[in-house]
């Protein structure tokens, strides 16, 4: 099981509509977005978290997406060095918040580059995917801060998906939900793979959190799978969000 007490989300701003995305022309459509924005908190509550939630920045079209900008565990907060340069100073807006609460705060630096959706931490292991907006450098010094904390580290390609948590997200124990490469890929062999189509490929980010799994609205046959894990399974609908390129994990920090 995966235990949570908190998580911090943060309201979209109009700007969400630009937002990047892979889909050239994709735009959310902003007051469903905001709908779905509350109905996700109130599923994070529903797990049992207390949700801080932070007022929406304009100037940051994307910063709806708070998983990206630091890495939280225990009592320390890792602040990001984001990929996209429009989502740079993301970091600065959420870095007083984290030094409130966590008492150890550090921070990846250039040449370093670090999307907190590539980030993947496990019960010993952190993997970190190379993908376009995270590198070599930037998951050496999330190593290394991990370090105090047991945490071997790992790199893991990624292709085709924004993040490594768009194709791979941990379920706990030894169970992991994937799609695409990285159901092939050597680290997770030896685990318990719960297979996502290409065609359901959205399905692939999921949120255990304490007893329950929460998952995008819309996969039936996925969720019927997950409903062998005997864990309750909660949907919330993130079409809009969807469209560009956000998942569940990213719209929230959990710890
Ligand atoms: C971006 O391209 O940065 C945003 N439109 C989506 C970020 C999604 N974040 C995540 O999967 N951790």
């Amino acid at each position: 099981m995966i235990n949570f007490s908190q998580a911090i989300v943060r309201t979209p701003g109009r700007s969400l509509v630009s937002g990047l995305s892979g889909t050239p022309g994709a735009k959310p459509v902003y007051e469903k977005a905001l709908e779905q924005h509350q109905a996700y908190s109130e599923a994070l509550q529903q797990c049992g978290l207390n949700v801080t939630c932070l007022p929406c920045l304009e100037e940051y079209p994307d910063s709806v997406f708070v998983e990206d900008a630091a890495v939280v565990f225990k009592d320390l907060a890792i602040v990001t060095a984001p990929g996209a340069p429009s989502r740079a100073g993301e970091v600065d807006a959420i870095s007083s918040l984290l030094t409130e609460l966590f008492p150890r705060i550090t921070q990846i630096s250039a040449p370093g580059k670090l999307d907190g959706g590539d980030v993947m931490m496990t019960e010993g292991c952190c993997y970190v995917g190379m993908s376009q907006r995270t590198n070599k450098n930037g998951a050496e010094q999330l190593f290394k801060a991990l370090v105090d904390y047991g945490f071997a580290g790992e790199v893991v390609p990624v292709s085709g998906l924004l993040h490594l948590k768009t194709g791979i997200t941990w379920l706990g124990e030894d169970q992991f939900i994937a799609t695409g490469i990285h159901l092939q890929q050597e680290q997770f062999q030896g685990y318990k793979l719960l297979e996502v189509s290409a065609e359901q490929a959205g399905a692939a980010n999921c949120i255990a959190i304490n007893d329950k799994i929460l998952m995008a609205a819309g996969f039936a046959n996925v969720r019927r799978q997950l409903e062998t894990l005997g864990r309750e399974i909660i949907e919330v609908d993130i079409s809009e969000f969807a469209k560009i390129d956000g998942g569940l994990t990213c719209l929230s920090l959990r710890f």
